[in-house]
């Protein structure tokens, strides 16, 4: 492979030139139709795109090793065939994953063929017969003249090397009003791994609801980034959002409303499986949360029984925290967790039930702890490991249980000395509802106003004293929505800086550079844009037109 080049070194083949050129073209089609973004920068604050250099391939997150070659592109019709190596129902959807991604190649897509024996030359080929020592998730990605293959140890690798393989496609593939036409793929040599196993979003559907729909969006565009983690926070005080048959008020009651008054909802059982299984097909573990013992409001207002006067509270709908608190001292809460958090556990295939555990302003720190000891107990009984915000490390932590560190300063060197793993989710960085600058008009500022670039220029292992890369699981973004009732609010919060938390989580710390990355994600802008990602163009990116 010797005519093949490390990534970003520009390249004098007339035949990559050809495919560039040709992916700059059908890109700025894709601009055609889709809305307008919500605060474009003005045009003497933004890089200009014509002076910046277009980086091939703009893979974000950046791959371990990135090699570009300068022979002839891979041709991609009607005629291609994509066989699958495999019966594993898992490594079979992502074949089926990357020939829905193509159907637009010509009159109808390449087809899927399982198991070829002989397979002719101008195939796409996936197979399992990766190196198992490189890990799960990685994956080998190999474009030449002649083929493509992608190769890996188990399903979620392969499915990772589809989403690379995805980024270097022409982004109006991604369009629903794409017409049929050929496309050629730059020869491209990549080897990749994560360098964490945590790579997660976390989606508040307890301020405002956001149903099935919503929520497997969301999901789409975590599985675009290689996050394998969506934390569902399922409750707080202004909604309880997930059925519970035997309290089945939790939700009659307790899911009437939401921020500002509105009408508020919740998932059946059926639903949150439904999620479930779509975020598992893409390799991406819901992780539920039920927060306790603050942030009960919707609870506490659909059962008097869980309140220590035996009165309920009325439904609440604005946005302060710190004032709702379980029964701690009545056995009747404890029941009430036992039955919530085994209902819960047994619709989650992962390992994981998050307890919340945060701004509980109402307990003396013994009786906080208590409770948080008994929580872990619970939900270790129902055959899940305990994850909880940074206030659990008052409790006795066991080893296999999890804290998601999201106060900056906050120091957990013990919780990390003791054995049990941290999230990384300091809000001053990873929190998606923090506002970009002072004319944002949705979001937060308690945690400071976060820029791309500032959501980036982070390393998870040397944030905190004794807190390194060892006792550090991964990385989350959190999105509350307070402010934010629509999709596409969250989707302009999220995007771009889910991207920058998707490459911490993801890329080796010593290849990570501002000034790469801001040119790879200005490269996304068209592939959002084609499927119809309302994203905040961040006058530090220089976005691709
Ligand atoms: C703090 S982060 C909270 C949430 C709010 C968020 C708003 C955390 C564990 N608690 O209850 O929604 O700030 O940014």
């Amino acid at each position: 492979m010797s005519d093949f080049r490390p990534a970003h070194l520009p390249s004098r083949s007339a035949a990559c030139a050809a495919v560039v050129g040709a992916a700059l073209l059908l890109s700025s089609c894709a601009t055609a139709g889709k809305p307008a973004p919500p605060r474009p920068p003005s045009p003497a604050a933004s890089p200009s795109p014509a002076a910046t250099p277009l980086p091939f391939p703009a893979l974000v997150p950046l791959p371990a090793s990135v090699r570009v070659g300068e022979g002839a592109p891979f041709p991609v019709t009607s005629a291609t065939t994509i066989f699958i190596q495999s019966a594993d129902p898992r490594a079979v959807f992502a074949a089926e994953f990357l020939a829905g991604l193509l159907t637009t190649v010509g009159p109808v897509g390449p087809s899927v063929t399982r198991m070829g024996a002989a397979i002719p030359e101008g195939s796409v080929v996936l197979s399992l017969d990766g190196d198992p020592a490189a890990g799960e998730e990685a994956y080998d990605l190999n474009v030449t003249a002649t083929g493509v293959t992608l190769k890996a140890s188990s399903p979620a690798g392969l499915f990772y090397a589809v989403q690379t393989l995805r980024q270097i496609l022409p982004p109006i593939l991604e369009h629903d009003a794409a017409r049929p036409r050929p496309i050629a793929i730059p020869q491209v040599k990549i080897a990749d791994r994560p360098r964490f196993a945590w790579r997660g979003a976390m989606l508040d559907v307890a301020r405002h609801f956001f149903g099935v729909e919503d929520v497997k969006r969301y999901l789409d565009l975590l599985a675009l980034h290689k996050m394998n983690r969506l934390h569902l926070h399922l409750s707080d005080d202004q909604g309880f959002r997930i059925e519970i048959k035997s309290w089945p008020n939790l939700t009659a009651m307790g899911a009437r409303t939401e921020v500002g008054g509105t009408v508020g909802g919740s998932y059946t059982q059926e639903q949150y499986k439904e999620i479930v299984a779509y975020a598992r097909e893409r390799f991406i573990d819901v992780v539920p949360e039920i927060d306790m013992p603050g942030h009960t409001n919707a609870a506490l207002a659909s059962y008097p029984e869980l309140n220590c006067d035996g009165v309920a509270p009325p439904l609440y709908t604005d946005i302060k925290v710190g004032f709702s608190c379980l029964c701690v001292a009545d056995e009747r809460t404890y029941v009430f967790m036992d039955d919530v958090i085994r209902e819960i556990a047994a619709l989650t295939p992962g390992a994981f039930f998050h307890v919340g555990g945060d701004e509980v302003k109402k307990l003396a720190d013994t009786d906080y702890a208590q409770f948080i000891n008994r929580a872990q107990d619970i939900v270790e009984r129902h055959g899940k490991r305990m994850i909880g915000w940074d206030e659990v490390a008052l409790a006795s932590l066991h080893p296999a249980s999890v804290v998601q560190h999201w106060r900056p300063g906050t120091q957990l060197s013990k919780v990390a000395a003791n054995g049990s793993k941290l999230i990384m989710s300091p809000a001053n960085r990873a929190y998606l509802d923090m506002q970009y600058d002072t004319s944002s008009y949705l979001g937060l500022f308690w945690a400071g106003r976060i820029e791309i670039r500032d959501s980036y220029s982070w390393d998870p292992a040397t944030l905190m004293e004794g807190v390194g890369e060892d006792s550090i699981l991964g990385v989350e973004a959190p999105l509350w929505t307070e402010t934010l009732a629509t999709i596409r609010e969250v989707e302009s919060m999220a995007f771009p800086r889910l991207a920058a938390i998707a490459e911490i989580g993801w890329s080796p710390q010593a290849a990570r550079d501002w000034d790469d990355f801001k040119l790879r994600l200005g490269g996304q802008g068209p592939r959002w844009q084609a499927m119809g990602v309302n994203f905040y163009r961040s006058p530090q990116v220089p976005w691709k037109p």
